[in-house]
């Protein structure tokens, strides 16, 4: 039998590369969008174990042209769609770069697909910051949870959310959103919460930095592991129907409550060190969110496997490792 071949728009971040992993374990052909990026080095350092195993292709989801192109050599049978400008903070500066990224560039895929009659599956990469400060009576948020986004980021991506079933239900194509809480791992970029503050600590611990300079320290997150979350979005596109799934742990905690908890595995007290500054707070924050998977593990069987300190601890000992031979 042939090999299933897979496209991913985003192949070089964090979820991306996870993404290229597995299904190079599974036996998929690989291939990747990368963005030209003025440092090469930046561009690829998560792909470079797998550089020999995958193709990457030059292009861009705002180039529609590009995307065209790609996808009449690749001919994909999945394709995911993991482009984005992902900090919630920065879309309030760069507010028309993030629209054009998270929701024209999602449209021009799916008119890509339907002009070009590829019979791809299309996952889309959905955000619990589209639900902004709604959330169901018993303080979960679901599938059938009303959206209410607090960012020009969770507005871009309930446009994606929205045109993902429009064009299902339309043109009949097997669109699927996963709409995911937030997911970490050592290869998270360092302006996320989790790795800045994580990186920040064993820089102190390493007598590099002498503080930490947050924003908001009371907003919860419902924080689940990259590696975990991108199995569901396979897992999505194997089902017999298309459709939208929520992918959570179900537990929340404080930016606070996770500062204790990385200051203490470093023998720390973060309250020696923590300073807050007007410039990480955001103009409309997104106060909590935890989230109710129960549809996606009972109907597809899907876990997280990874949990919360075990995560932070890779995280710690991979920002260590990095910090103490002089990489960063
Ligand atoms: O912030 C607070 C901040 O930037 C988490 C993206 O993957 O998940 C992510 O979005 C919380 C917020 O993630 C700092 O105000 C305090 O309440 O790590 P974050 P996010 O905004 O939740 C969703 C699901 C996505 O889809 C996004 O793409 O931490 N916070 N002080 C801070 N956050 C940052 N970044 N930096 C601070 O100094």
């Amino acid at each position: 039998m042939s090999k299933k071949v897979a496209l991913i728009t985003g192949m070089a971040g964090q979820d991306g590369s996870y993404l290229a992993e597995y299904l190079l374990g599974l036996g998929y052909e690989v291939h990747g969008i990368v963005r030209r990026n003025s440092v090469p080095e930046h561009q690829e350092s998560r792909l470079d174990h797998l550089a020999n195993e995958i193709s990457a292709h030059y292009g861009d989801v705002t180039d529609q042209a590009s995307i065209s192109r790609i996808l009449n050599r690749v001919n994909p049978d999945e394709i995911y769609n993991l482009a984005a400008q992902s900090h919630v903070r920065i879309s309030f500066e760069i507010p028309g770069f993030t629209a054009d990224t998270n929701a024209l560039g999602t449209l021009g895929l799916l008119e890509a697909i339907r002009n070009t009659g590829s019979q791809a599956k299309f996952y889309q990469a959905s955000s619990s910051e589209m639900f902004g400060d709604s959330v169901d009576g018993d303080y979960f948020q679901r599938e059938t949870t009303p959206m209410h986004p607090v960012s020009p980021y969770g507005c871009s991506k309930l446009f994606s959310y929205h045109i993902t079933r429009n064009y299902r239900k339309s043109y009949s194509l097997f669109a699927a959103n996963g709409i995911l809480f937030n997911h970490e791992s050592p290869r998270r970029g360092s302006n996320f919460v989790t790795s800045k503050i994580i990186k920040t600590a064993v820089e102190i611990k390493l007598g590099l930095k002498n503080e930490l300079i947050l924003g908001n320290l009371d907003s919860k997150r419902d924080w689940g592991h990259s590696k975990d979350y991108v199995r569901a979005m396979h897992l999505m596109l194997q089902h017999e129907v298309p459709d939208d799934w929520v992918v959570a742990t179900g537990h929340t905690r404080s930016v606070r409550e996770l500062l204790e908890l990385v200051f203490l595995q470093l023998n720390l007290n973060y309250e020696q060190y923590v300073k807050q500054d007007p410039r990480f707070f955001r103009p409309e924050e997104l106060p909590y969110l935890k989230g109710d998977s129960l549809k996606i593990r009972s109907i597809l069987g899907w876990k997280p496997e990874i949990g919360f300190e075990e995560m932070i601890s890779e995280m710690v000992d991979s920002w260590s490792k990095k910090l103490s031979s002089g990489l960063n």
